[in-house]
């Protein structure tokens, strides 16, 4: 193909464009209108787990600025916004009646949305369990699962007939194994057994809520949105091949597989044999954990490469998304995560489209049947406001136009993606990071809460406008 042809890329006119965020990372309010305290809560106002001891308490005032946010996606021209319900907003505590007040925050969102023609995509969990539930046992409890499905009873059953789309977890993965293995994400536990009880329990829940959706929103469309990791081996030892399984079936087995198949990899149980006897697997569970969705969520960011640990010399545990080297991977203490090839964003992860690409052809061969789109994808850079007041972020362009082209080569070679949503919308609390890393394409000033439209968002709008792949220059001019 001629760079010609390769740099006018065009998308089919009924793809979706997307962009997202999520509850804690942009709401604020923290303690208003009857929001419980949720993990983050008590995870940020804990000295020494945030970076810069940021909390959500403010975050993007999106609360109460959500009519000029609105305003900045109807401006864009997205046909989809993807946010997330924070569950102590409105079940605080997680548990009996819902708050009206939190339960009208969304409802005006959802109304504005629907007034600028732009179809909401709601996540029912992004992470703010309520702290309650936390205290009685977590997600590593079964009776976790049975409250979220109280909850998504009770929030599809009010919000229900203005979604387009439901989407039940996101990256349970990193609720999972961020939360309850490596600690580094609220609740912050170090415990791989409790960790695992946590996947079980998620695969569960999303099984309930799925249902639920199912029975109470009919015409709206169910999914589920997973960080799912591309791992490529540091040689083409079969060590390495081996070590490369085992991630697999722990980043991604562990959730495709009950999900989309109602079964557990055989090899995750034996590779964790010396973790958990998975007795909190119960007769029924994997049953109600598939539950057929009408479309794939996958966060795509960078790749992992993993090789074989023999024990001697020091361990190798390189960064990237899902912070794979952070996280102790359940039973998986025989790995070296290796540094790869730059370049690299602010958060040091590898830039690698044609990871994207890889991916959603590796999940169309694997689920033919299974329609995809793209939840997540962006990146953070070290931006600045320039003199004339603009912020040009050419790196940031330069990488969504090679994601965006790596989609575009995907489907060219037959994935079935209906859409990708940019991460993010607005600079904002970058969990454990607080807000050092900017991942928006409308730069947040922490001080003023003043947006302002970086290049790559109006890069962004003229995609969305012509659906065409613009020109990475076309931005700054
Ligand atoms: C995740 C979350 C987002 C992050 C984004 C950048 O994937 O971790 O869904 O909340 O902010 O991915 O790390």
């Amino acid at each position: 193909m001629s760079l010609l042809s390769d740099r006018s890329r065009s998308f089919p006119s009924d793809f979706v464009w997307g962009s997202a965020t999520a509850s804690y990372q942009i709401e604020g309010a923290a303690q208003e209108d009857g929001r419980g305290p949720s993990i983050w809560d008590t995870f940020s106002h804990t000295p020494g787990k945030v970076e810069g001891g940021d909390t959500g308490d403010v975050a993007d005032d999106h609360y109460h600025r959500y009519v000029e946010d609105l305003d900045h996606i109807k401006g864009l021209g997205l046909d989809a916004y993807r946010f997330s319900i924070a569950w102590p907003r409105v079940q605080p505590g997680g548990a009996g009646a819902l708050n009206d007040k939190g339960v009208d925050f969304y409802k005006r969102l959802l109304d504005g949305l629907l007034e600028r023609g732009v179809r909401p995509v709601a996540t029912l969990y992004h992470w703010d369990l309520p702290q309650e539930l936390e205290d009685a046992g977590g997600w590593p409890v079964r009776d976790t699962a049975l409250r979220f499905a109280d909850y998504a009873t009770a929030i599809v059953g009010a919000l229900g007939d203005r979604v387009h789309t439901w989407t039940t977890f996101n990256e349970p993965y990193c609720t999972a194994y961020l939360g309850y293995a490596s600690g580094v994400h609220a609740p912050g536990r170090t415990n791989g057994a409790d960790a695992l009880a946590a996947v079980h329990h998620l695969n569960l829940a999303h099984g309930l809520a799925g249902r639920i959706v199912r029975d109470l929103a009919p015409t709206a469309e169910l999914s589920v949105t997973l960080n799912l990791a591309v791992i490529r081996p540091a040689s083409d030892s079969a060590e390495d091949a081996a070590a490369v399984r085992k991630l697999d079936n722990i980043a991604n087995g562990a959730f495709l597989g009950p999900m989309l198949e109602g079964k557990y990899p055989a090899d995750l149980l034996t590779q964790t044999a010396h973790v958990t006897d998975w007795a909190f697997v119960q007769d029924g569970d994997l049953a109600t954990a598939r539950v057929p969705i009408d479309v794939l969520g996958i966060n795509y960011y960078s790749t992992i490469l993993a090789g074989h640990w023999d024990g001697t010399g020091e361990r190798q545990q390189a960064d990237g998304h899902g912070d794979s080297a952070a996280t102790p991977w359940v039973g998986v203490d025989d790995v070296n995560f290796l540094l790869q090839p730059g370049p690299y964003t602010a958060m040091g992860w590898n830039i690698e489209p044609q990871g994207m690409t890889d991916l959603l052809l590796r999940i169309s061969r694997e689920y033919p049947d299974q329609p995809m789109m793209i939840t997540e994808n962006g990146a953070a850079f070290d931006d600045e406001v320039s003199p004339d007041g603009r912020v040009h972020d050419p790196l940031r362009v330069d990488y969504l136009y090679r994601h965006i082209d790596a989609v575009g080569a995907a489907m060219e070679a037959g994935a079935d993606v209906r859409g990708y949503f940019l991460w993010s919308l607005l600079d904002n609390f970058e969990w454990a990071y607080g807000y050092s890393k900017r991942f928006g394409i409308i730069r947040v000033d922490y001080n003023t809460l003043e947006r302002t439209w970086k290049d790559s968002a109006i890069w962004y709008s003229k995609l969305i406008a012509t659906d065409q792949l613009p020109d990475v220059t076309s931005a700054a001019e």
